[in-house]
């Protein structure tokens, strides 16, 4: 696998090459600044789930893994865009370095790539990754339009997210399946593992944003409150008995004093409890879709990655 990866760090560096060095500049710095590659890992480890014993990737299964990073780091340029962040993966974001208007546009040639690549592994799969993109652009809509919404529904925040985070994990490992040819139904349960497995981390990550300290974040706790982005533990809440206190905090401006006690209120309440239990959940989902499958290198991995990111879990509940 770490070879596997070594081959995705090279494709990925070569498949933004540009005769525009400028453009190459850009598109590439948040290649060069690292990333946990999970998408790429992951469409290595599905593509792995056929073989009995371990063995190098195909080329198919490193340009489908390429592919995807290729999507989540445009999906980043303009994220970073949209939030006018500052840093990302600890370097300057490239708005910050070069603007949004180049931000934005090395978004799209990275999505332009992405493209290119899916459709030389076929039809099928250059389908589900342009698919994949518009359910990205419907999460990252859904988040928007109910930004600053105090009535914002769970439902709604359950279709943000697995728009925005779980549809890409499930289009990872879809195309490893896809790209070895694995049975239908080995298609299908990939898929639901990489989406249960993306609701889960997004659920995670939420909690983390309520719960960690400035220093595991890298930014103060409660940066979602900040930008108006109501999840579960706060939807929770808001619901509850704290409910009318938290919705009177949440009014703006959400002064640093304000910002704190409802982080406080959010932290006493069971939002945080009950969130961690959808995580949970989520995860034996992927689980479970994982058991249905026979062993092999590609399922061991897979299965370390929910184990990890269970334990994870466990630690965000303290
Ligand atoms: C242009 C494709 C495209 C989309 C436009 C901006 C947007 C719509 C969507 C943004 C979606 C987004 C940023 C979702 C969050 C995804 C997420 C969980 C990011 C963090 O992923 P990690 O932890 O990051 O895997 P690294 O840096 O390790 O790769």
């Amino acid at each position: 696998m770490k070879g596997d990866l070594g081959r995705v760090e090279s494709q990925l560096l070569d498949s933004v090459r540009s005769d525009e060095g400028f453009l190459t500049e850009i598109a590439s710095h948040l290649i060069s600044a690292g990333g946990k590659r999970v998408r790429p890992g992951f469409c290595i480890a599905s593509a792995a789930t056929t073989v009995e014993t371990e063995e190098s990737a195909t080329p198919e299964a490193v340009t489908g893994g390429v592919s995807v990073e290729l999507v989540h780091l445009g999906s980043l340029y303009h994220d970073d865009v949209m939030d006018e962040a500052e840093v990302r993966r600890t370097v300057d974001s490239v708005n910050a370095r070069w603007g949004n208007l180049k931000a934005i546009l090395a978004g799209d040639f990275l999505l332009a790539r992405a493209s290119e690549l899916a459709a030389g592994l076929g039809v099928e799969v250059a389908a589900l990754l342009a698919a994949t993109i518009g359910r990205l652009c419907e999460g990252q809509l859904l988040e928007l339009q109910h930004a600053h919404d105090l009535n914002r529904s769970e439902d709604a925040y359950l279709r943000s997210i697995d728009g925005k985070t779980a549809a890409l994990l499930a289009a990872a490992c879809r195309i490893g399946a896809l790209v070895s040819e694995a049975p239908d139904s080995h298609v299908e349960a990939l898929t639901t593992f990489g989406r249960s497995y993306g609701m889960a981390f997004q659920l995670v990550d939420d909690v983390l944003d309520l719960v960690a300290t400035e220093e595991q974040l890298g930014k103060p706790a409660g940066h979602d409150l900040e930008e108006g982005v109501y999840t579960l533990p706060v939807l929770h809440t808001l619901a509850s008995a704290d409910g009318d206190e938290l919705r009177e905090l949440l009014s703006p401006p959400l002064d640093e004093p304000a910002r704190q006690k409802a982080l406080d209120l959010v932290r006493s309440g069971d939002g945080i409890r009950v969130t961690i239990e959808a995580a949970r959940s989520q995860a034996s989902t992927g689980r479970e879709a994982l058991a249905q499958l026979p062993p092999s290198p590609g399922v061991t991995g897979l299965g370390a990655a929910a184990d990890y990111l269970l334990s994870s879990v466990e630690a965000a509940a303290g």
